[in-house]
């Protein structure tokens, strides 16, 4: 059975990735030197491959994406600029950059353990309170520093939280495709983001801060506690209608086995106004991150919801290939 080491949760040693000063290398053809391996993901920031540094051997992630219009390339400049000042283990690295005109490629830290929610539903893991405060502690540090960076992550949500290794407990904070640097002193608001995890000021398009990426953090820990979602509707349109009221609770009988300083923690991060949410910073010292429950935490919801996002996608990447011309024949070897 594989589950959190009782004295060292995330491991006393972080391998450090080498950081580089990263330029965004024009006219440059990355397969010079680097080789694209096997396709790690793909969505609509384009397709992230496995790939290998000729001069090295490293082993790295690849984010290629089209960049037909200005607008697309004025987004991969803007993530390699934010990712720069990123320098920190809970947060995927930048490695190289390329523009080629029509194709941009991001080169980052090969993350090898896959979806934080797809590993502890396996058998092998056992979900206990504690588990879980291991891996929301790691969340708020990563985006601690994000803050203090003056950057807002914006698309915080299970898919973007990712396992260093199949057995450890390190997670990386991935996909800075949305972030943005924030200025206090300036309006800033977007229309973006996943409407489940999105906070009503994203749904109101009014002025977004760090309590943004807060209400996300308050999302995936009750998702990642109950497998539920606290503002899921039939609709994208009845889900924002729940996010903008901040109506969610705690009945369902899930609940029962939940202690009362976890509610507490998502309770103080589910808060209409962004003001009065923790901060991360505020997370790191609240009193259910240093929880030592270890009962077993029923899975059965949290299995169903994330096979249920696995077909979504599957749908949504069989529509993307058609639209591409692809001629699909089924394959065991990806079988849902
Ligand atoms: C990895 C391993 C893996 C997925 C990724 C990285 C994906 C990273 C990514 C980065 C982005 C983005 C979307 C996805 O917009 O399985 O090392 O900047």
């Amino acid at each position: 059975m594989i589950h959190v080491d009782e004295d060292d949760p995330i491991g006393e040693v972080d391998p450090s990735f080498p950081y580089r000063d990263v330029q965004i290398r024009r006219g440059v053809d990355m397969k010079e030197l680097y080789d694209l391996q096997s396709e790690l993901g793909r969505g609509k920031f384009g397709t992230v491959y496995r790939c290998r540094e000729r001069a090295t051997g490293l082993q790295l992630a690849a984010k290629v994406v089209a960049t037909p219009r200005r607008e697309d390339r004025r987004n991969v400049e803007r993530e390699v600029d934010v990712m720069r000042q990123l320098r920190h283990p809970r947060l995927i690295q930048l490695y190289d950059a390329f523009d080629n005109g029509k194709v941009m490629c991001v080169v980052l830290e090969l993350i090898e353990g896959g979806e934080l929610f797809e590993r502890v539903i396996d058998d092998d893991f056992i979900l206990t309170e504690k588990s879980c405060t291991v891996f929301m502690r790691q969340i708020c540090e990563g985006i601690e520093f994000v803050h203090k960076q003056n950057i807002l992550h914006l698309d915080l949500k299970p898919e973007n939280i990712l396992c260093l290794t199949k057995t450890g407990n390190r997670i990386k904070i991935i996909d800075f495709g949305l972030a943005r640097k924030f200025d206090p002193t300036k309006k800033l608001q977007v229309l973006f983001g996943t409407p489940e995890f999105v906070a009503p000021e994203v749904v109101n398009f009014d002025q977004i801060g760090f309590g943004t990426d807060m209400w996300s953090v308050g999302v995936i820990c009750y998702v990642l506690l109950s497998g539920l979602s606290p503002f899921m509707g039939e609709t994208d349109i009845e889900t924002m209608a729940n996010v903008t009221i901040a109506k969610y609770d705690f009945d369902d009988e899930v609940f029962n086995e939940i202690s009362t300083e976890a509610k507490d923690f998502i309770q103080k991060l589910l808060i209409k106004e962004k003001e009065g949410r923790l901060t991360a910073t505020q997370c790191l010292g609240h009193e259910w991150l240093k929880s030592q429950a270890t009962v077993a935490l029923d899975k059965t919801r949290l299995k169903r919801y994330v096979i249920k996002k696995r077909w979504i996608k599957a749908v949504y990447t069989i529509i993307a290939l058609r639209r591409m011309g692809a001629k699909l024949e089924w394959d065991d070897t990806n079988a849902l």
